[in-house]
C-alpha cells in the first residue's frame, strides 16, 4: 500500500528536481534569464512550467473527479505564463486555446504529428497518484492528459512510461520487475532500445557517468531523449541522498529541469518526502496540499 510520506515525496521531489534544476536548463541566454526570474519576491526557488503543469492535472482531477480533458486544456491555458519557461511550441499551443480554438484543433497546428516533447512524461506522475487501482485505466487516462498538448506517439509513450513506472514505485514493486514491465510497454524502437541498455548497465552493476547517460540516452527537450534518461538516474539514486541525484542530473546537462523533475519524482515516490521537507520551494504549503488532497481521494485505509 502506498503512504502519505511517498505521495508527498512525488510531489516534492518533482517540484524541487524542476526548481533546482531550472538554473542549468537550456543555453546561456536561458540560464541568464533564470537568474534573473528564477526567486521569488521572498527569495524562494521559483519551479517552471513542469510542476505548473503537474499542479493543473492534479486540480483538475481533484476538481472533477474524473479526467475532463476540456477543463484541463482550459487550465493549461489558463496557468501559462512565460516566465515559466514553456516549450516553445507548448507556449504557442497554450496561446492558441488560451484565443479559443479548441485543443484537438490546437495540438496539431504546431508540428505535423503532434509534439513529441517531453512536456506530457514531465507531469505524468500526477496520474499515477490518482489512477492507483487500475493499470489500464491510468494508461488510457495517461495518453488522455497527454494528448491535449503532445499527440505524437513518442510523447505519450514516453508520459506511459513515467507514470507507469511511478505506479510501480509508489507500489513498491522491485527495479528488476519496474525494467520487466517496462518491457512490455514500450511500443517503440526508440524507448525499448534503450531500456535494453539500462537492463544491461543494471545487470553488469555498471553505474554509467552522467555524459554516458547523456550520450547515451539523451538530455535533451525531446521523450525520447529525456525519459529514459530520468528513468535510469532515478534508479542508480534510490539508495543515495536527493542532491546526488540533482547534482547527477545537473552534470548531465542539457533539460537539467526536467529530468531532474522526472527523475526527482520517482526518487520521491520511492524514498518520501522526510528528507527533502525542508528544502525551501515556492508555494510549498499547496504543493503539500495537493499531495494530501489526491492522497485522501484514492481513499486508502489508514495504518492499523
Ligand atoms: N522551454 C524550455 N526550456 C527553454 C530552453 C530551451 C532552449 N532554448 C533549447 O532550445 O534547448 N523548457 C520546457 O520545455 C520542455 C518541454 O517542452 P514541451 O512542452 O514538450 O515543448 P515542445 O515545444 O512541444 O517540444 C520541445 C521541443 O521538441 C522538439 N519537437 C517536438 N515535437 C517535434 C516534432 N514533431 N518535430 C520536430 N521537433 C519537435 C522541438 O524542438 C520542440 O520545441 C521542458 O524542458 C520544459 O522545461
Ligand atoms: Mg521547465
Ligand atoms: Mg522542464
Ligand atoms: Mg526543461
Amino acid at each position: 500500500m502506498p503512504s502519505k510520506d511517498q505521495y508527498l515525496g512525488c510531489i516534492l521531489g518533482l517540484a524541487l528536481g524542476d526548481a533546482m534544476g531550472a538554473p542549468y536548463e537550456g543555453g546561456i541566454l536561458e540560464q541568464l534569464i533564470w537568474k534573473l526570474i528564477g526567486r521569488t519576491k521572498d527569495g524562494l526557488p521559483r519551479w517552471t512550467d513542469d510542476t505548473q503543469m503537474s499542479i493543473d492535472i492534479a486540480m483538475s482531477l481533484l476538481d472533477n473527479g474524473e479526467l475532463n480533458q476540456l477543463d484541463l486544456s482550459t487550465r493549461f491555458a489558463n496557468s501559462y505564463k512565460w516566465s515559466r519557461g514553456y516549450g516553445p511550441g507548448t507556449a504557442r499551443l497554450l496561446k492558441r486555446i488560451g484565443k479559443g480554438e479548441p485543443w484537438q484543433k490546437a495540438s496539431m497546428a504546431i508540428f505535423k504529428n503532434g509534439s513529441f516533447g517531453n512536456g506530457a512524461a514531465m507531469r505524468a506522475s500526477i496520474l499515477a497518484l490518482y489512477f492507483n487501482d487500475n493499470i489500464d485505466r491510468l494508461l488510457s487516462e495517461t495518453k488522455r492528459s497527454a494528448e491535449i498538448t503532445h499527440s505524437h506517439p513518442l510523447a505519450i509513450e514516453g508520459a506511459i512510461l513515467i507514470a507507469l513506472t511511478t505506479h510501480l514505485i509508489i507500489n513498491h514493486v522491485t527495479i528488476d520487475d519496474i525494467i520487466n514491465t517496462l518491457k512490455e510497454h514500450c511500443k517503440s524502437k526508440e524507448f525499448g532500445t534503450q531500456l535494453k541498455i539500462i537492463h544491461a548497465w543494471l545487470s553488469s552493476n555498471h553505474t554509467p557517468s552522467p555524459k554516458e547517460i547523456a550520450k547515451t540516452l539523451g538530455n535533451g527537450m525531446t521523450a525520447q531523449s529525456s525519459v529514459m534518461s530520468s528513468i535510469c538516474i532515478a534508479f542508480l539514486h534510490f539508495d543515495k541522498s536527493f542532491s546526488e541525484l540533482l547534482s547527477f542530473a545537473r552534470s548531465c546537462k542539457g533539460d537539467v529541469d526536467t529530468i531532474s523533475a522526472m527523475a526527482g519524482t520517482l526518487w520521491g515516490a520511492r524514498n518520501g518526502a522526510t528528507t527533502i521537507y525542508s528544502i525551501p520551494i515556492e508555494q510549498r504549503q499547496e504543493l503539500e496540499q495537493i499531495a494530501v488532497n489526491l492522497f485522501n481521494q484514492v481513499n486508502y485505509p489508514s495504518p492499523a
